[in-house]
C-alpha cells in the first residue's frame, strides 16, 4: 500500500495512500473505481456502514430521484448499464441505494472503504508535500492527495427551530432518517418545511397518520412528477446509440439529453404558450420545467407568465381557496427555489386531517414539550419530522477541519466567500480536490453526469502529474478570481439569485450570501475544464512555481454568446466594404434588433443643422411633462447611422431617465467630413435650448448624450458650448467616447480584433471623418483640449473589451481632475456594442441603469 512519491523535487515521501478520498456516494465510488484502474492506491472513509452517500441518508418516504432514473446513473460502464434495470421513471430511494449496493459489489469497491468512520482533519505538510488525514479514533494516513467527495447536500443544518430541543416526543429529520423506519399509524404528526424533502414526505405521512400539520415558511412551486413505470423509450433511445445518447448528455446545459428550445415566452400567442405550460405540466420532467421557453430564468415578465400558470394549477387543485393561497409562491420567480416534483402533493392538503400553517404570518414562537406554540395557536404532537434543509454546497467541506498552507483553514478561507477555482480546486490547499464543489454546475445538473466529469478530470490531472513528475497543484489567486467573477456574472444574467433559497446560502443565518453553482451548464463548463487543461493547466502553478498564469473566462456570458452569434453570420468586416454598402449591412443588422421599451411618444422632425436641416426623432417619457431634454447623438463612427439608428437605446433612456430624448442626425463622412459632425451637433444642441418649451421640454434644463462616435459629438458640444458661453448644459453621458484621435493606447492593441469594433475599423472611421492634421484638434479630440475645468457634470462609461477604453478611462480622469463633477463606470466584461444592446444584453442592464441615473441626476 505504501507509495514512493516525489513530493517536490527535493523531497521524496512515503504516504499511505496515493490518494485519499471522503465519501462513498456516487462521487467517492467512481473515483475508487477509477484512481484503481490507473495503477494508484486509494482509500475512502464514510461515516455510514455501507456505501450510498446521500442515498444512504435521506431514507424518509416518498425519497426518490427527480432527474429521470435512465439519466441518473453512471454512463461509465456499458456492462453495469446492461445488467441493471430501474423499475420506475424516477427510482425510490431504496431501489438506488441497491444500484450504488450493486456498483460496489460488481467492481469490489468496499475492500477500499473504511466504514462507519468520520474524517475529523486534514492537514497539508509544506514540507513532505503531502496530506495528513486525521480520521475518527484518531488514526491518521498520509496521502499525496486529498479528495472531497462529500456531496452537495449532506450536512443538514441546523433546524434553528425556537426550543426544538424541549420536544419530549421523537424527531426525525428527513436527511438522517432511522434505517428501522418509522410508523406514523395513529400519531399526530408536525412537519416542518416544505422543500423538496417535505413535498415528497408530506403526503406519504399522512397516508398513515392520524392527523398531518405542515409548517411552512416559504412556499415552493411544485409539479406532478407523474410517476411510473420506466419509460422504454428513453431507455430505447440510449440503447440505440449509447455513445451519442451519452455525449449528448456531456454537452448539454443539465446533463440530460433532452433538446431545448430557442423560443422566448412572450414572442408566442398565449394559446401556444398555454399549450406549452400544459405540455410541461403533464411531462412532469425538471428539465422540461427548466428549458419551459428560452427566457423563463432570465426574464421576469416571461418567469411571471410561467409562474402564474403554475399558481392557477395550485389553485385548481386546492379545494380550499384560503389554504390554495397559502400555498401559491409569489415572493420569487419560478426556478429560482428549486422546483419540487411531487406525487399528490397539492392534493393532500383536500384531506380533512391535513392542515397548513403559515409560518410567514404565524411564525413558532416556541416548540413545547408536547406541541408547537405559533403566534396563533398551540397545537398537541406525538411527533415533529425536519424537513428543514442542508448547509448546503460548503457545509460538509468546512465541517471537516482542512489546514491548508500556513495553517489556514478551509473555513477560514471562506469565511467571507467561497472562492474556489472551477469547483474543483481551492489556494492554499495543494493537492485537495472537491468533487461538485462550489462554483460548479453541481446541483444545477444531473449530479451523476457532473459527478463522472469531475471524477475523470481529476484522474486525468493526477495521469499528468505523475507522467511529468508534478508533485503539486493548486490554482493561482488570480485564476481563482477570475473564476469566481464569472460565476458572479453566470447567476447575475439571470434570476436564480433572486429567492433567498440554500443555493445562495441564505438558508442558513450568518452564512456568507453568494451563489454558489456555476450556472453556466454542464457542456459549457466541460469545454472550459478541457479548454484549462489543453492550455497547460491555465490557471494551475504545478511544483510552486510552475505556472501559465491567466484566466478562462473574462467577459460576460451573454456577451461572448452575442460574439458568437456574430461569428456565425459570416458578415465581412464593414472596413472591407465600400461606404454604402457598409452602412447597408449597418442598417440591416440594426433592424433585427429588438424594440426598445414602449415610450409615451415618438416623433420625428428636423432641425437646423449648421448647413441645413437634419433629421431628428424625439422620444417622450410615459410621464406627464414637461420633462427635461437630452440631445442624443447616434454611435457609428461618423460614417453610419441615422436619428433612429440607436432606436432602442433611446427608448431605454427616455424610460429610464424620464427625460424627452432628442437623436439627432449630423452629417456623416466621407460626403461631410470633419467638423462637420461636431458643427451639426452644437446647432442642433443651440435650436434645442432655444426651442424646449414648444418641444415639451423645460426651459434651461438640457443635457447630452452619446455612444461611440456619438459621445465624441456630445463631449465637443459641450467644450463648444463653453467657448460660446452657452447653452448651459446640465450633464454630458458619453458611452464608449472617442475622444482621442490617436491609437497610441494600449486598449487599442489588447481589443485590436476580436470584440466586434476592430482596430481596423476604427482606422476605417477616422480615415472617412478626419484629417490626419485635423486628428489632434479639440473639436476632434476634446481629451486634448487646453482646458477641460468648467464643463458640465460627466458620466462616463468604458468597456473592458473596447479598443476605444483606456481613452475614455482617460478622459474621465482628466475630466474629475479638472474639477468636473464625473462619474465614471467601468463596465467589466462588456465590449463597445453590448452596452446599448437592449433586449439582447442582459449584463449590461445595470450599465443602462446608471446611466438612466446619471441623466435623471443631472436636473435634480
Ligand atoms: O431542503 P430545502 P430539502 N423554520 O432547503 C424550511 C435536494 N433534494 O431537504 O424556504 C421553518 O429545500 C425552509 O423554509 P424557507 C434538492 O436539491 C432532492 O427539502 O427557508 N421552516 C424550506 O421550506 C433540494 O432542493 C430530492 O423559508 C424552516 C425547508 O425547510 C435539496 O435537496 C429530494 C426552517 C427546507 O427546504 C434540499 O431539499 C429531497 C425553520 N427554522 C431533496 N428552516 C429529490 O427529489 C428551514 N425551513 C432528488
Amino acid at each position: 500500500m505504501a507509495t514512493q512519491i516525489a513530493a517536490s523535487p527535493a523531497v521524496t515521501t512515503t504516504t499511505d495512500y496515493d490518494v485519499v478520498v471522503v465519501g462513498a456516494g456516487f462521487a467517492g465510488l467512481y473515483l475508487l473505481h477509477k484512481l484503481r484502474a490507473l495503477g494508484l492506491s486509494a482509500h475512502a472513509y464514510d461515516a455510514a456502514d455501507d456505501v450510498g452517500g446521500t442515498w444512504y441518508w435521506n431514507r424518509y418516504p416518498g425519497a426518490r430521484c427527480d432527474i429521470t432514473s435512465v439519466d441518473y446513473a453512471y454512463s461509465f460502464d456499458a456492462g453495469l448499464e446492461a445488467d441493471w434495470q430501474w423499475s420506475e421513471k424516477y427510482s425510490t430511494q431504496p431501489e438506488i441505494l441497491a444500484y450504488l449496493g450493486h456498483v460496489a459489489d460488481r467492481f469490489d469497491l468496499r475492500r477500499d472503504i473504511t466504514f462507519s468512520t468520520r474524517v475529523n482533519g486534514a492537514k497539508w505538510d509544506e514540507e513532505a508535500g503531502i496530506w495528513n488525514i486525521t480520521v475518527a479514533g484518531g488514526d491518521t494516513v498520509t496521502a499525496r492527495f486529498y479528495v472531497m467527495a462529500t456531496g452537495c447536500l449532506s450536512l443538514p443544518k441546523n433546524p434553528d427551530v425556537p426550543g426544538i430541543e424541549s420536544f419530549a416526543g421523537p424527531i426525525y429529520t428527513t436527511g438522517t432518517w432511522p434505517h428501522e423506519g418509522v410508523d406514523f399509524t395513529g400519531k399526530r404528526v408536525a412537519v416542518i418545511g416544505t422543500g423538496s424533502s417535505g413535498i415528497q414526505t408530506i403526503p406519504l405521512i399522512a397516508e398513515q397518520a392520524k392527523s398531518v400539520t405542515v409548517f411552512q415558511r416559504t412556499p415552493n412551486f411544485s409539479f406532478p412528477a407523474h410517476n411510473g413505470p420506466f419509460p422504454t423509450e428513453r431507455a430505447a433511445a440510449m440503447t440505440a446509440d449509447r455513445d451519442g445518447y451519452h455525449q449528448a448528455a456531456k454537452e448539454s446545459g443539465a446533463g440530460v439529453p433532452l433538446e431545448v428550445t430557442e423560443l422566448h415566452t412572450l414572442d408566442v400567442t398565449e394559446e401556444e404558450r398555454n399549450t406549452r405550460f400544459e405540455d410541461v405540466w403533464a411531462a412532469g420532467d425538471l428539465i422540461r420545467i427548466a428549458t419551459v421557453y428560452a427566457d423563463t430564468l432570465n426574464d421576469l415578465d416571461a418567469n411571471t407568465a410561467f409562474a402564474d400558470f403554475v399558481r392557477s394549477k395550485i389553485r385548481s387543485t386546492v379545494d380550499d381557496p384560503v389554504t390554495a393561497e397559502l400555498l401559491c409562491p409569489t415572493t420569487y420567480p419560478i426556478a429560482s427555489k428549486r422546483v419540487c416534483l411531487d406525487t399528490n402533493y397539492y392534493q393532500t392538503f383536500n384531506l380533512d386531517h391535513v392542515d397548513l400553517i403559515d409560518l410567514h404570518n404565524t411564525p413558532i414562537i416556541t416548540v413545547t414539550a408536547s406541541g408547537i406554540d405559533t403566534t396563533n395557536a398551540s397545537s398537541e404532537f406525538d411527533a415533529i419530522v425536519l424537513a428543514t434543509g442542508f448547509d448546503a454546497m460548503t457545509g460538509a467541506l468546512v465541517d471537516v477541519d482542512i489546514e491548508g498552507r500556513d495553517g489556514l483553514t478551509l473555513k477560514q478561507k471562506w469565511a467571507d466567500g467561497v472562492q474556489t477555482y472551477l469547483g474543483l480546486t481551492t489556494g492554499g490547499f495543494p493537492n485537495l480536490f472537491t468533487v461538485t464543489g462550489p462554483g460548479s454546475p453541481s446541483v444545477l445538473t444531473n449530479m451523476v453526469v457532473s459527478i463522472e466529469q469531475h471524477v475523470e478530470w481529476i484522474c486525468d490531472t493526477i495521469t499528468h502529474m505523475d507522467a511529468n513528475g508534478l508533485s503539486t497543484i493548486e490554482p493561482t489567486s488570480g485564476a481563482e478570481e477570475g473564476w469566481s467573477n464569472h460565476v458572479n456574472d453566470f447567476a447575475n444574467i439571470t434570476l436564480l439569485p433572486i429567492a433567498k433559497s440554500w443555493f445562495n446560502g441564505s438558508n442558513v443565518p450568518g452564512k456568507n450570501h453568494q451563489y454558489l453553482p456555476y450556472v453556466g451548464g454542464v457542456g459549457g463548463y466541460r469545454t472550459i475544464c478541457d479548454e484549462i487543461v489543453a492550455d497547460d493547466y491555465l490557471g494551475f502553478i504545478f511544483n510552486g512555481d510552475q505556472c501559465n498564469d491567466g484566466v478562462i473566462r473574462r467577459m460576460q456570458p451573454d456577451v461572448n454568446v452575442m460574439l458568437e452569434f456574430i461569428a456565425t453570420l459570416g458578415l465581412p468586416p464593414f472596413e472591407t466594404l465600400e461606404v454604402d454598402a457598409a452602412r447597408a449591412l449597418s442598417a440591416a443588422i440594426g433592424e433585427e434588433a429588438p424594440r426598445g421599451p414602449e415610450v409615451g411618444e415618438v416623433l420625428d422632425g428636423t432641425l437646423p443643422g449648421a448647413a441645413g436641416d437634419l433629421d431628428y426623432r424625439l422620444y417622450r417619457p410615459d410621464t406627464p411633462g414637461p420633462h427635461p431634454i437630452v440631445a442624443y447623438f447616434h454611435g457609428g463612427g461618423w460614417v453610419f447611422g441615422s436619428a433612429i439608428s440607436d432606436d432602442s437605446f433611446c427608448r431605454d433612456l427616455c424610460d429610464r431617465a424620464g427625460v424627452i430624448i432628442v437623436s439627432v442626425n449630423y452629417r456623416h463622412g466621407p460626403e461631410d467630413r470633419f467638423p462637420a459632425a461636431a458643427d451639426d451637433g452644437f446647432a442642433a444642441t443651440q435650436w434645442l435650448a432655444q426651442n424646449a418649451e414648444s418641444l415639451g421640454g423645460i426651459a434651461g434644463q438640457l443635457a447630452v448624450a452619446g455612444w461611440s462616435a456619438g459621445a465624441n459629438v456630445a463631449a465637443v458640444v459641450c467644450q463648444l458650448a463653453k467657448d460660446a458661453g452657452g447653452p448651459t448644459l446640465a450633464g454630458q453621458c458619453l458611452l464608449t467616447p472617442v475622444v482621442d484621435g490617436g491609437f497610441d493606447w494600449p486598449s487599442y492593441e489588447e481589443n485590436a480584433e476580436g470584440y466586434a469594433l476592430t482596430r481596423p475599423l476604427m482606422e476605417w472611421f477616422l480615415n472617412h471623418y478626419v484629417d490626419d492634421a485635423d486628428r489632434t484638434s479639440p473639436k476632434m479630440a476634446p481629451l486634448r483640449a487646453a482646458a477641460l475645468c468648467g464643463l458640465p457634470p460627466a458620466m462616463v462609461v468604458t468597456c473592458e473589451f473596447d479598443p476605444l477604453r483606456d481613452q475614455g478611462d482617460a478622459y474621465a480622469k482628466a475630466l474629475a481632475d479638472a474639477g468636473v463633477p464625473t462619474a465614471h463606470v467601468q463596465a467589466h466584461g462588456q465590449i463597445h456594442i453590448s452596452v446599448p444592446a437592449v433586449g439582447q444584453i442582459v449584463s449590461s442592464i445595470w450599465v443602462r441603469e446608471e446611466m438612466g441615473n446619471a441623466l435623471r441626476g443631472f436636473f435634480a
